[in-house]
């Protein structure tokens, strides 16, 4: 490295020879940048396969740290300065880490499979591989100007064939393994298959497993496997011709993009079983250091209830409903179906029954053409939509009746969208008293109300009288008993109890645990996603392909579009891409017995699907005979005493991940666990949500955001080419119009003062609004340093060779003590805050000598890692600091300095005390009244008065 490179020539002929300019910082960052990368500083040694390092010594005797980002989706806008935040702080962290002993695992990949690209390329023609590549090739390069200490031997991307061939692998394992209930745990199908042969387990439809077909065999198999293919209800979308995930739908029944409507329809779909992981899922919770809102959220979303199945009779058959509130069952008046539900068609009767009021029918003639109709109505809302209470009311008799099994009575029967088809058991029986929305159902249809559970807010027990149901589990169940069953004065809980027991015993029904959690519907009609390594034979039966036919490549096509259709035909159903490719989806493959012809799955995985695993493959990127090395696994994701489940030690992402991802990363990794491929037992040990960078936002009359960067603000208001406009806090990004680049930053400033600035803001985990304003105050912070070190005129070093005083190590050593404090748990801002002080002091100094111009350099380092670097260089180091050791303090500099305070009493000194200096006047009376020498001098004599100036004198009145 030269004393002087091209770029600080040009800098000293613009005559600020040696200021901590833009431009050089500019020169020292992609200097350092370049010996980063040149020297590989920031490869981290395996301890087994391609990535060990024999020169690295024992790895496995070093501390070790993996920390990880939520790594991005390479999109086409590129970053803006909310998006590196989370990336800086790990980063920082890391660097901290490093300069502690650890051997640091940090690096960051892509998540590049998704829908963005397809549709990019649908209306440009360019390739979804071209735009993302070239899409991770910009991100690349933003974010390696910012200094970002990756690993990039291990930056995947799921788009990598290398990559996608394991996420395949993965998909064969599940796909190959079934739930083990009495085991609780994931075990190969072929054992599974051995039981049904050797009769240990009875074959479901009971005959032997040798007379069943092949089809047949797969039939029942495909109840048991964690991935498996079956009709469900999907949110088909016409217009855009794929099924949708809940969470692309809005909550008005149409699609988020493009606003096309949405129909509920039963389609051939794969399916992941991750709900037989529902009680492992919620209990493992108990083992990570996670934020408690996200372990919640998780709880709530597993959603386990706790109640009982319960069979009403109707017309010769019986309507299963789940309630968790089984005491009630003397209270339900009526029942509801979800439109969808299987039984309803054949309990519809021929005509109405005599009577009928009117608007239980929907105006429909008949019972069949009154279902029939609001089916129609309900298939176009949303489940989301469904369950918004003020839609509730809405419904229709189906003309039929059940029987209440504990009261005898009749029951009428309804369909109505508030029961969800994919709940329980689709179908409820009504409890309106005690139940809101079934209270406001039966208002609305002038049903029946019973109040079973005694009101205890004075209301009486006639729910003719109420504004809404009585909803408590504090009370006592009234107006429940008939025959053989009697609840009257029982608890709810007594009740519950008595009320299932009693419906097992009669053998129609029985206490059940029912969970919120659906399982992952894992198939989407899509091209740029990872084909499943399935094919069908000439009987349709489906074989999996061999681990020897993987990847299966994602194929070329000239057209990636989605077959759509008139957005309006619900009977229409989806072509996928990769169904056109005939070439493609023919293919002659020898699976064991002879070449034969095959057809291939056409679906391809959902975009969840790549981000299941990566924390696998950053630990041994480059394996090309297995996802991961056990020992590699073992070494940086295993469990120890301080990860008791394993998993990587930090993972660092928006909250907006709460459920869907970490959900299935958790789901996945248990698989491989069970299977005996990893041994953690849990992805992610420690999670931390970072807040978001919010940013003003400025509207025009009409309300349309106007680019924030050319608003002017005059006399407290706000003006855009001379029209008044209004400020909003708002999300920073492309569509406010108020995204601020990190390039942007760093040419003003240089990359580390935006490191820094970001890293300033405030609490990582809370939201922050962006002020390109004050970003000066953290390059005016690093130009005090570079000047308290290197002069500005002639670029020597300025630190002298005089030993610290008393008050400057003081002041040192607690700046280490307090950053250090900072650094390990995350409080980035107020380690930034300490090191200015440290700084400000050298600077009222006068002079800094250079023991402590090193300590300064190695304690800002993770955050401002190149002028660190750079300094630390001119105070004589060879290479880079990254290893360096992070400074440690003195404890005897870092206590606080004591004062003498004098105790005299009645004018005459009876003891000395060494106090605080910043020590209260209360404090130290309590203190000197309480020192051995003041209790022995004062004996018996009242004390009348005590008189304390802190923090030097304290006197005492007696007598
Ligand atoms: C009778 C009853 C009486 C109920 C009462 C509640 C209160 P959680 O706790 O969320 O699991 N339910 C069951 N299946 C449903 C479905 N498919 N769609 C809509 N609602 C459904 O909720 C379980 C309760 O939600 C069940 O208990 C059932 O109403 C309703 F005083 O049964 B309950």
């Amino acid at each position: 490295m030269s004393e002087t490179t091209p770029a600080s020539a040009a800098v000293e002929a613009a005559g600020e020879p040696f200021r901590y300019s833009a431009a050089l910082a500019a020169e020292i960052e992609s200097r350092w940048q370049d010996v980063w990368e040149k020297e590989g500083t920031f490869n981290a040694p395996n301890p087994a396969g391609a990535l060990a390092d024999p020169t690295a010594g024992d790895v496995t005797a070093k501390p070790h740290s993996f920390i990880m980002d939520m790594f991005p989706y390479p999109s086409g806008a590129g970053l803006h300065v909310g998006h590196p935040l989370g990336y800086i702080a790990t980063d920082v962290y890391a660097r901290y880490q490093r300069m502690t002993g650890h051997n640091v695992l940090h690096t960051l990949g892509y998540d590049a499979f998704g829908l963005p690209a397809e549709q990019y390329a649908v209306q440009t023609g360019t390739h979804p591989r071209v735009s993302t590549e070239a899409n991770i090739a910009n991100m690349r390069q933003q974010l390696r100007r910012l200094g970002l200490g990756h690993d990039s031997r291990r930056s995947i991307s799921t788009i990598d064939p290398e990559y996608y061939r394991w996420t395949q692998w993965i998909f064969l394992q599940i796909f190959n393994s079934w739930y083990d209930a009495d085991a609780a745990k994931a075990r190969p199908i072929a054992e599974l298959v051995a039981q049904f042969e050797d009769g240990s387990r009875e074959v479901p439809g009971g005959r032997a497993w040798s007379e069943l077909s092949g089809a047949e065999r797969d039939d029942i198999l495909g109840e048991y496997r964690l991935a498996y293919a079956k009709e469900v209800p999907v949110n088909w979308c016409p217009g855009l011709g794929t099924v949708l995930a809940n969470e692309e739908v809005t909550a008005d029944g149409r699609s988020e993009r493009g606003n096309f409507p949405v129909f509920k329809s039963n389609l051939r779909q794969w399916m992941m079983r991750i709900t037989a992981y529902s009680d492992r899922l919620i209990k493992d919770l108990d083992l990570l250091d996670w934020p408690e809102a996200i372990k919640l959220q998780q709880r709530n979303w597993i959603g386990r209830s706790e109640g009982a199945r319960v069979d009403f009779a109707v017309d010769g058959d019986a309507i299963t409903v789940f309630t968790t509130r089984p005491d009630t069952l003397f209270g339900a008046t009526y029942m509801v179906l979800a439109p969808e539900h299987g039984l309803v068609d054949s309990i519809v009767p021929a005509a109405w029954p005599e009577g009928i009021r009117e608007d239980w029918t929907g105006g429909a003639a008949t019972p069949a053409e009154a279902v029939a109709a609001y089916r129609a109505e309900s298939a176009a809302k949303s489940d989301v939509e469904r369950q918004v209470d003020a839609k509730i009311k809405t419904g229709v008799f189906t003309g039929a009746y059940a029987v209440n099994p504990v009261s005898g009575e009749d029951v009428p029967v309804f369909i109505a969208d508030y029961v969800l088809m994919g709940y329980g058991t689709g179908a409820i029986m009504a409890v309106p008293a005690h139940d809101h929305r079934d209270f406001a159902f039966a208002r609305a249809f002038g049903l029946p109300m019973r109040c079973v559970v005694e009101p205890t807010d004075g209301r009486t027990e006639n729910p003719a009288e109420w504004d809404d149901a009585f909803d408590t589990y504090d009370s006592v169940i009234v107006n429940s008993a008939h025959d053989g069953l009697a609840l009257n004065g029982l608890s709810v809980v007594e009740a519950k109890a008595a009320v299932t027991s009693w419906l097992a015993e009669q053998g129609i029904g029985e206490g059940t645990v029912n969970y919120r959690l659906r399982d992952w519907l894992f198939s989407r009609q899509r091209y740029w996603g990872e084909p499943f390594p399935i094919v069908y034979d000439e009987d349709g039966v489906m074989h999996a392909l061999p681990e020897s036919m993987l990847p299966v490549e994602v194929p070329e096509v000239d057209d990636y579009s989605p077959h759509t259709y008139d957005p309006f035909d619900s009977t229409s159903s989806p072509k996928t891409p990769l169904s056109r490719n005939e070439d493609w989806v023919t293919v002659e493959l020898d699976l064991g017995d002879g070449v034969k012809t095959y057809r291939r799955e056409t679906n391809t995985m959902p975009n969840w699907a790549g981000s299941c695993w990566y924390e696998l493959r950053y630990v041994d990127p480059v394996n090309g005979e297995r996802a991961v090395d056990p020992a590699n696994e073992q070494y940086w994701l295993g469990a120890t005493a301080e990860k008791p489940a394993g998993g990587a030690d930090l993972y660092v992402g928006g909250a907006e991940h709460a459920v869907l991802h970490l959900l299935y990363a958790r789901f996945w990794h248990k698989v491989l666990h069970d299977l005996g491929h990893v041994s953690s037992v849990e992805p992610f040990h420690k999670l931390f949500n970072q807040g978001m960078i919010t940013a003003d936002v400025y509207r025009d009359e009409r309300g349309f955001p106007v680019p924030a960067a050319e608003v002017e603000e005059r006399d407290g208001k706000y003006f855009w080419q001379g029209e008044p406009v209004k400020r909003e806090a708002g999300k920073m990004g492309k569509s406010l119009k108020n995204a601020v680049a990190p390039d942007e930053i760093a040419d003003e400033y240089g990359a580390d003062t935006l490191r820094l600035y970001e890293m300033s803001m405030g609490p990582l985990d809370v939201s922050r609004p962006w002020d390109t304003r004050a970003v000066v105050g953290s390059y005016r912070f690093l130009q005090r340093l570079w000047r308290n070190i290197v002069s500005e005129d002639t670029g020597e070093l300025v630190v002298t060779d005089e030993p610290a005083d008393e008050a400057t190590l003081r002041a040192l050593h607690k700046a280490i003590d307090g950053i250090r404090g900072d650094m390990a748990n995350l409080r980035f801002n107020t380690a930034v805050a300490k090191a200015i002080e440290l700084n400000n002091f050298l600077v009222k100094r006068g002079s800094t000598p250079r023991a402590v111009a090193e300590q300064i350099v190695l304690l800002v380092a993770p955050l401002a890692p190149h002028i660190a670097e750079e300094l630390w260089r001119r105070l004589g180091h060879n290479g880079s600091l990254a290893y360096a050791d992070y400074p440690v303090a003195d404890p005897a500099y870092v206590v606080d300095e004591t004062v003498t305070c004098v105790v005299q009493i009645k004018g005459k000194v009876k003891a000395r005390l060494e106090v605080a200096p910043s020590i209260s006047d209360a404090e130290l009376e309590t203190l000197a009244l309480a020192a051995p020498a003041v209790v022995a001098a004062i004996g018996d004599a009242p004390v009348r008065k005590v008189i304390a100036r802190a923090p030097k004198l304290v006197n005492i009145v007696t007598g």
